[in-house]
């Protein structure tokens, strides 16, 4: 679909909101030329910056500032582009946008320019919102992953598959014109082998999708225990200053402390929080729901004993009441005190987050259980939506292979590479919703 000469003209800010050296105003539409010819005075050559004054609609300058035209459809959204950079600051920019919107923009909806820029083929679903992971990027690993879904490295692996498997469908249906042989034939085609290949490569492709996921989002890791075993002085070694105070009073910490580090390119978003205990005290007990509160939201849960103590009936309470399902490292603290030096096993271990002795062991024990290889070089971004496709994919494809190897039936085989062509092409957008699009627009942010 491409937008027409009749579509609207739409503004915005496209810098964050505040002071700042300098700010930017975004105009895409039909209409850039005309806002350009009534703010500038004329249109700026494409692609060269010009220094100029802005003029508001009844020709008072507003500002001074570089004006830069691209010419549909070598913009980014594929239309006539104007981008108008003035002072930063939050009066001048809106001054800017109105100064546009006078002229006939009207205000431009979260996304809308990136959503142009699909909706006239610049981008597939996939690079456009590898525009918003690049933006929100909580770590250098990241920000590289997005940018290699925005060069197009997610949509080529998608793409390869969604020819491999077009190709599958080309030789089931032109098998199934000759019903009496069509088994045979596709025997000889070697349906089943290349069904396998099929297969393998979308386990591959899965894999890194899911890796390029844990990147995206980064993973919630809650710091719980009994008061005065040494949470919060974990907290602070892993983020390496002294962010939660510490004490040697049980109880100390009341409320939920978040703090985000980075486990060698993985967003780690820690949350420290009130040792569990039974409680009079109201704000303790507050402090303690909370921590209840972010226990059920985590991905993955450090359970801090005191070793100088041991585990005992508090922990006991504590495992017992944990969410089902949630992964638990438990980590016994303050190893300088003990004279043995215990084991470390695949769930839990010993350290002290005093001297730091042990630190790099959870840092691998984590990359283990969230099974990072710590590797994110050649990783792409990837959303909860496309793992979904994905998984689909992969079922489809199962189904077929079902249907070749033991039901023996082409006609449902073919089927089932239809439908798994059809959820993979919702990874680009060949098949999308209006829906869908409405979604994944509408988060981000004003402006892109
Ligand atoms: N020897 C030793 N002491 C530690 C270690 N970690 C923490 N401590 C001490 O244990 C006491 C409690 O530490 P915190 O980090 O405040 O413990 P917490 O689990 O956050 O406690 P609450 O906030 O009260 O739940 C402090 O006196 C710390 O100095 C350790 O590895 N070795
Ligand atoms: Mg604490």
């Amino acid at each position: 679909m491409v937008i027409g000469a009749d579509a609207d003209t739409i503004a915005a800010i496209a810098t964050p909101p505040g002071r700042g050296g300098v700010g930017i105003v975004r105009v895409s539409g039909p209409l850039a030329r005309t806002v350009a010819q009534g703010c500038l005075g004329r249109v700026p050559a494409p692609r060269r910056a010009l220094l100029t004054d802005f003029q508001d609609a009844s020709g008072q300058a507003i500002d001074t500032g570089l004006a830069l035209f691209f010419a549909g459809p070598h913009s980014y959204t594929g239309e006539d582009v104007l981008e108008l950079q003035g002072h930063g600051g939050p009066v001048i920019m809106d001054l800017i946008l109105a100064a546009c919107v006078d002229r006939g923009c009207r205000l431009a909806r979260p996304g809308e320019f990136t959503e142009r820029a699909f909706l006239n083929d610049r981008l597939d679903l996939t690079q456009a919102e590898a525009v918003a992971d690049l933006i929100d990027a909580g770590s250098a690993a990241a920000a590289r992953s997005a940018r290699r879904s925005l060069e197009g490295g997610f949509s080529r692996c998608v793409d390869e598959l969604l020819t491999a498997l077009t190709e599958l469908r080309v030789y089931v249906e032109a098998a199934m014109d000759f019903p009496d042989e069509e088994l045979e034939l596709l025997e000889d085609t070697g349906i089943g082998q290349r069904l396998d290949a099929l297969s393998s490569r979308l386990d591959t492709l899965v894999e890194s999708a899911r890796q390029g996921n844990l990147l995206r989002e980064g993973v919630h890791l809650v710091i719980a225990g009994r008061p005065n075993a040494g949470k919060s002085s974990l907290l602070n070694r892993l983020v390496d200053r002294e962010a939660a105070i510490v004490t040697a009073i049980p109880g100390t910490t009341r409320d939920v402390l978040k703090e985000q580090v980075s486990l060698d390119g993985l967003p780690l978003h820690l949350v420290d929080t009130a040792g569990l205990r039974e409680s009079d005290d109201p704000v303790e007990q507050e402090g303690i729901r909370r921590a209840w509160a972010e226990i059920e939201k985590a991905d993955l849960v450090l359970l801090v004993v005191d070793s100088t103590l041991g585990e005992g009936e508090a922990e006991a309470d504590i495992r017992r009441r944990l969410p089902e399902k949630l992964r638990v490292i438990t980590v016994h603290n303050k190893l300088d005190c003990l004279d043995d030096v215990p084991v470390d096993c695949s769930d839990s271990l010993y350290l002290s987050a005093r001297t730091g002795e042990g630190i790099s062991t959870l840092r691998e024990l984590l990359k283990q259980h969230l099974h990072y290889d710590g590797d994110p070089e050649g990783l792409f971004t990837a959303r909860r939506r496309h793992l979904d496709a994905l998984d689909r994919t992969r079922q489809h494809i199962h189904e077929a292979r079902q249907h070749f190897h033991a039901t023996q039936a082409p006609e449902l085989m073919a089927e089932e590479l239809r439908l798994a062509q059809d959820t993979l092409g919702e990874i680009t957008g060949k098949v999308t919703s209006d829906d869908l699009l409405g979604q994944i627009f509408s988060s981000f942010c004003i402006g892109k």
